[in-house]
């Protein structure tokens, strides 16, 4: 099922030629109403006026995350305060927040783009919706909830928190589908079965997960404890919020970018170079309908790469692949590059490991030491008098990393539920380094 036919089948050149239109009026649009932008393209000796094919976007100058903090809180607005009606904020991990605005029309735009998503997933308005993204100045509540609305579901404003509540009403309710962040959805599935639900029969067909990074297998470990179809949901507020991408039930790989609204583009994050469809880089976004808050080429910091072949759901949106990391999650130890995803995909493969790990980047004199810490399961747990197994997972483990992330890491099995759960966005890294 596809929400807006129209617009989410159209033929590649009549997609582009629409693109080309929306960018040229964004283009004008920053242009004169935002000064930072002025001057930006001035110095990149660019008038908006040049753009006259979709190519030229290249000669736009990008957009940063340090541009947007400079311009705190207001700055780079492109509607008059009076016609905005939603402020929303992204705390960041370090410095300023990032505050990011919609016009009614960004609202209607982005509601709509969460139908979009909705639908993608299989869902109707039929469909009992368990919103557990945070509500608030975070974008996931109520940019879940307003697309639910939209399409006409019943949707249950739980926001995040209070996991006990949160099964009371998962069987009460009945939701048939849940929205959360894949690591919320672990904690859920593991407190619900301690409270000795049976997690595998709510009435949950669908989860649409997002807001960080995860793997496939640790989407085939969400599948089995909750019982549900696992899809992947992208956004970023700078950009709007959750559903700038979805994937769809029936490709599974890869999330479709909704192009009538977003150019996407993939570069080399050293060089700034545009990558070819297919390689990994950063993705960039330009926003080519919002009102309120339009962005020209931004840096969004997080790696991925662009699928081009056609999707058998009949989509024509571009699709990028799971989001691996970001740039500045990328930890380098000892010269190697790794990201948390790659060593989450080896730990998950481990029979007698849980999915609940913890990255303890340090220095000592002047080598970088990680430290993984990861839990034991239950029943691996329970085998621990013998000291030879538990010294087995961990050499295992130890040596996994090596093979497949390269990297030496320090294994540390800790018991089962001693790591701290997740209530929204999973901190699995805690980099001594930078303290
Ligand atoms: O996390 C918006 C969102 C809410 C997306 C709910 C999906 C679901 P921010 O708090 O601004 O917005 O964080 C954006 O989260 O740049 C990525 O690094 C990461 N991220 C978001 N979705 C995914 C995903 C929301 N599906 C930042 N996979 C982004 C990997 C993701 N990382």
């Amino acid at each position: 099922m596809i929400y807006n036919e129209d617009f989410e089948t159209l033929p590649r050149e009549v997609l582009e030629t629409l693109q080309l239109k929306r960018l040229q009026q964004v283009a004008q649009r920053v242009y004169h109403t935002v000064g930072f932008y002025k001057k930006a393209f001035d110095k990149a000796g660019v008038q908006p006026d040049d753009i006259k094919t979709l190519p030229d976007i290249k000669r736009l100058p990008f957009t940063t995350k340090q541009d947007l903090r400079d311009n705190y809180p207001f700055g780079l607005f492109a509607a008059p305060m009076s016609s905005v009606v939603r402020l929303h904020a992204s705390s960041g991990t370090t410095g300023r927040a990032i505050v990011v605005g919609y016009t009614k029309r960004d609202i209607d735009t982005w509601s709509e783009l969460m139908a979009r998503c909705f639908v993608a997933a299989g869902l109707t308005k039929n469909d009992i919706i368990h919103n557990a993204y945070g509500y608030g100045l975070f974008t996931g509540g109520l940019g879940a909830h307003y697309g639910a609305e939209k399409l006409g579901a019943s949707v249950i404003p739980m926001s995040g928190g209070n996991t006990k509540r949160q099964i009371m009403i998962l069987q009460d309710f009945g939701p048939t589908a849940i929205c959360c962040t894949p690591s919320y959805a672990l904690n859920l599935a593991e407190r619900g079965s301690a409270m000795g639900v049976d997690m595998r029969s709510l009435k949950l067909r669908v989860g649409i997960f997002g807001a960080e990074p995860w793997s496939e297998k640790m989407r085939d470990e969400i599948e089995s404890k909750l019982n549900l179809s696992a899809l992947d949901i992208y956004g970023l507020s700078e950009v709007m919020g959750p559903g700038v991408s979805m994937e769809c039930m029936e490709g599974r790989s890869g999330m479709h970018v909704f192009e009538d609204h977003f150019i996407v583009e993939v570069i080399n994050p050293e060089t700034g170079d545009a990558l070819p469809y297919g390689e990994a880089g950063e993705l960039i976004f330009t926003t080519i309908t919002k009102e309120a808050f339009p962005l020209i080429r931004y840096r969004t910091r997080d790696i991925s790469r662009l699928i081009a072949e056609p999707c058998r759901c009949g989509r024509s949106h571009i699709r990028m692949d799971r989001v691996t990391g970001r740039s500045d999650d990328m930890l380098i130890i000892r010269g190697v590059n790794v990201f948390p995803s790659q060593i989450e995909t080896v730990l998950i493969g481990i029979t007698g490991l849980e999915p609940h790990y913890q990255l303890i980047v340090d220095r000592v004199g002047a080598m970088d030491t990680l430290e993984v810490q990861v839990e034991v399961s239950e029943k691996a747990f329970a085998n621990a008098d013998e000291v030879r197994y538990l010294q087995n997972l961990e050499k295992g483990l130890a040596k996994d990393l090596k093979d497949y992330v390269g990297v030496t890491a320090k294994i540390k099995l800790v018991e089962p539920k001693s790591l701290q759960r997740s209530e929204g966005k999973a901190s699995r890294i805690i980099d001594k380094r930078k303290m």
